[in-house]
């Protein structure tokens, strides 16, 4: 089967295709295609944004499309960034510039008040239009200093204290397994097994 997965992140889009090898999936990624739309990412929700993601590019595409919008959610911020993770420090900014606004706002909050959580919304839509959408969610806390190169965005100030480890030192099979992303996607494969 043919998929089209509508991420413009690099670091989503390799993660996604590692999770899908031996499913028999062919994981096309945007870069194949040129002219693809803008996509403004105005809804209230995961769901929402990741469902315009997925109907814009299936209907650019004429494929069947996987999309996925996740962040981060902290705690003692009230949820922030949430949403509007990939732009926290402004549009077009850069993860070091959201990992420097995040680490600014929680300057002197105790590292137990620290709780943070990734969530994922994946949404598989066909070309009939109808979708289906399949969840993660990881628990962490964010610490102080960046630590380790893997992943991207906030992995290197995403701690999770079971393993020791910020999610950037984490190798990327570990990270696959356990991440919120790896939750929605192990979700994902399972009902397309179901339906084989
Ligand atoms: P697309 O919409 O093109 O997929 P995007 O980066 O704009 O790319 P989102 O709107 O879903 O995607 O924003 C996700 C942001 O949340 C991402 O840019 C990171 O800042 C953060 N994020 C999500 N998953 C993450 C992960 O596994 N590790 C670190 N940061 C993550």
């Amino acid at each position: 089967m043919k998929i089209v997965f509508a991420s413009g992140n690099e670091g989503k889009v390799k993660e996604v295709q590692a999770m899908l090898v031996g499913t028999g999936i062919e994981m096309v990624s945007l870069k194949s295609y040129s002219g693809v739309p803008e996509i403004v990412e105005d809804g209230t929700s995961f769901l929402a944004n990741a469902l315009k993601k997925a109907r814009i590019i299936a209907e650019f595409t004429g494929e069947t499309v996987l999309a996925d919008d996740s962040g981060l959610l902290v705690n003692i911020l009230n949820g922030e960034p949430g949403i509007y993770s990939s732009r926290y420090a402004g549009l077009g900014a850069t993860d070091e510039e959201n990992n420097a606004k995040l680490l600014t706002k929680l300057k002197n909050i105790p590292a137990e008040k620290r709780v943070a959580s990734f969530q994922c919304v994946l949404v598989f839509y066909r070309k009939d239009g109808t979708f289906e959408s399949f969840e993660g969610n990881w628990q962490g806390q964010i610490i102080d200093e960046r630590r380790g190169d893997n992943g991207f965005g906030y992995d290197p100030i995403f701690w999770i204290p079971e393993l020791k480890m910020t999610a950037a030192e984490l190798p990327a099979d570990i990270k696959n397994k356990v991440s919120h992303r790896g939750q929605a996607v192990a979700k994902f494969k399972s009902s397309l097994l179901m339906k084989r």
